[in-house]
C-alpha cells in the first residue's frame, strides 16, 4: 500500500487521466437522434383496461435529474456501439493504455505502474495483490517475452475474475418473473429500469413497471415517463405511497393480466437507512404473500464510479434484502470501473448488466471478455 501511496502522489500520477481530455482526432460522438422508441417498437400488448391503481401518464416536463431528454435517452443509437469504443474513454481503460505506451519493454517499472493502476481503478488491495504477485512470479520465470505478453496474461487473468460472475439473466420458469431492483439514491435504477423493459419489450415480452419509490414525487414521474416511452404501463400511487402495497397491487394486476415480467422500482433513501432496509425487506414479504417465490432476481444497481464504496453498500443491501444478481451503471468515462472485480472477488453475485451510457441501449448483458477487452489496449 505504501507503495502505492508514494506512486500516488509522485510520477505515479501521470497514470491517472482526467477523463475530460478531447476527443482523439476522427473520432466523433455518435449523433443523438430523437425518435421516440414506441415508434420503433411493435405493439405487443393489448390495450389495457382500465385499473384504479394505474396511472396512465401525459406528458410530463422534463425531469429534474436527467442529463438529456426522454426522447434522447430512448432513442436507438444509429448502430450499436462496441464495448471498446464506450469503454475507451472510461479513465481506466486509458490508465491501462497509457501505462503500456509509456512502458513498451517488460520491467519492473510496468508491473508497479499497473499495480498503481488497478488500485486507482478501485480493483481493491486484495485483487490487485493477487493479480500482481501472479504476474510478477510468472515474470521472474521469465515466462514473457516481452510487455505484449504480460498483456496478454494480464488479459486472461482479469478475464478469469470476472467470467464466473458473469451469469446472464435468465427470465424463466416464473410467470409473471418479478425483479425488485435496489440501490442507493442516483446510482441509476429507474434508469436502468427503463433501459431493462425496452430490452424486454424488444424480446417480444408483456412487461409491467411498478413505481415503489414513492418517497419522491419526482421518481414516480421519471418511471412513468419511461413507462410511455417503451409502451409499458406503469402501476403507481403517487408520493407517499405505501411502497410495499404498490408493488403488491402491481403484482396483483401482472398476475391478472398474464404478464411477463414485472420490474419493480424502489427508494434508495428514505429518512433513515434503517427505514429503508425495513421498507426493502417489507416489499419482499408482501410479495411473498402473492408468489412465495417472489422476487425472482433481487437486483442491486451499483454506480461504477462509487469506487470501494459499492463493497459496504452491497454488504448492506444483500444483508436486508438477499441481493441476487448486479447491474454496475456509469462505467462510460469512470476511472473506478475496476470496481467489477473487486464486487466479483468480495461477493460472486452474478454481474447481469453493465450501463455504458445514458443511453436505452447502453445497457448490455455482461461479457467478461468484452469488458477486460474494452480496458485493455489493442494488440494483445
Ligand atoms: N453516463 C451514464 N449515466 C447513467 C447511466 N445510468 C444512469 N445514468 C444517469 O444517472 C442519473 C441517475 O439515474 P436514476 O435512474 O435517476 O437513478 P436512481 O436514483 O437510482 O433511480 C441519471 O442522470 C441517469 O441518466 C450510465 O450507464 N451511464
Ligand atoms: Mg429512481
Amino acid at each position: 500500500m505504501q507503495k502505492f501511496w508514494k506512486k500516488l502522489t509522485g510520477r505515479g500520477e501521470a497514470a491517472v487521466p482526467s477523463g475530460h481530455e478531447p476527443l482523439p482526432p476522427g473520432a466523433s460522438p455518435a449523433p443523438l437522434r430523437s425518435k421516440p422508441v414506441d415508434a420503433a417498437l411493435p405493439a405487443i400488448d393489448p390495450p389495457l383496461p382500465d385499473a384504479p391503481a394505474e396511472t396512465v401518464p401525459s406528458r410530463h416536463a422534463p425531469l429534474p435529474n436527467m442529463a438529456m431528454s426522454m426522447d434522447d435517452l430512448a432513442a436507438p443509437a444509429p448502430a450499436r456501439r462496441g464495448w471498446r469504443e464506450r469503454l475507451a474513454d472510461s479513465g481506466f481503460a486509458r490508465s491501462l493504455t497509457s501505462l503500456f505506451a509509456r512502458n513498451p519493454v517488460l520491467s519492473d517499472e510496468l508491473l508497479d505502474e499497473l499495480e498503481v493502476a488497478l488500485l486507482t481503478a478501485d480493483v481493491g488491495v486484495e485483487a490487485t495483490r493477487e493479480l500482481i504477485d501472479g504476474l510478477r512470479r510468472r515474470m521472474q520465470r521469465r515466462e514473457f517475452a516481452d510487455a505484449a505478453a504480460l498483456r496478454g496474461a494480464l488479459r486472461d487473468a482479469l478475464i478469469a475474475v470476472l467470467e464466473p460472475v458473469s451469469q446472464p439473466l435468465e427470465i424463466a420458469g416464473h410467470h409473471p418473473f418479478v425483479v425488485l431492483v435496489v440501490g442507493v439514491n442516483g446510482v441509476g435504477k429507474t434508469t436502468t429500469i427503463g433501459k431493462l423493459g425496452r430490452r424486454f419489450r424488444e424480446q417480444r415480452r408483456s412487461v409491467m413497471l411498478a413505481a415503489g419509490d414513492t418517497f419522491r414525487a419526482a421518481a414516480v414521474a421519471q418511471l412513468q415517463e419511461w413507462g410511455e416511452r417503451i409502451g409499458v404501463p406503469v402501476i403507481a400511487q403517487g408520493q407517499g405511497a405505501d411502497s410495499a402495497s404498490v408493488v403488491f397491487d402491481a403484482l396483483q394486476t401482472a398476475t391478472a393480466r398474464g404478464t411477463d415480467v414485472l420490474i419493480a422500482d424502489t427508494a434508495g433513501r428514505l429518512h433513515t437507512q434503517s427505514g429503508l432496509m425495513n421498507e426493502l425487506a417489507k416489499i419482499r414479504r408482501v410479495l411473498g404473500k402473492l408468489d412465495a417465490s417472489a422476487p425472482h432476481e433481487v437486483l442491486m444497481v451499483i454506480d461504477g464510479t462509487t469506487g470501494q464504496n459499492a463493497i459496504n453498500q452491497v454488504r448492506q443491501f444483500a444483508g436486508a434484502v438477499g441481493v441476487t444478481g448486479l447491474a454496475v451503471t456509469k462505467l462510460d468515462g469512470t476511472a473506478k470501473g475496476g470496481v467489477l472485480f473487486a464486487l466479483a472477488r468480495e461477493f460472486a453475485l452474478p454481474i447481469r448488466y453493465v450501463g455504458l451510457g445514458e443511453r436505452a441501449d447502453d445497457l448490455r448483458v455482461f461479457d467478461a471478455r468484452a469488458f477486460v477487452d474494452g480496458l485493455l489496449p489493442q494488440g494483445g
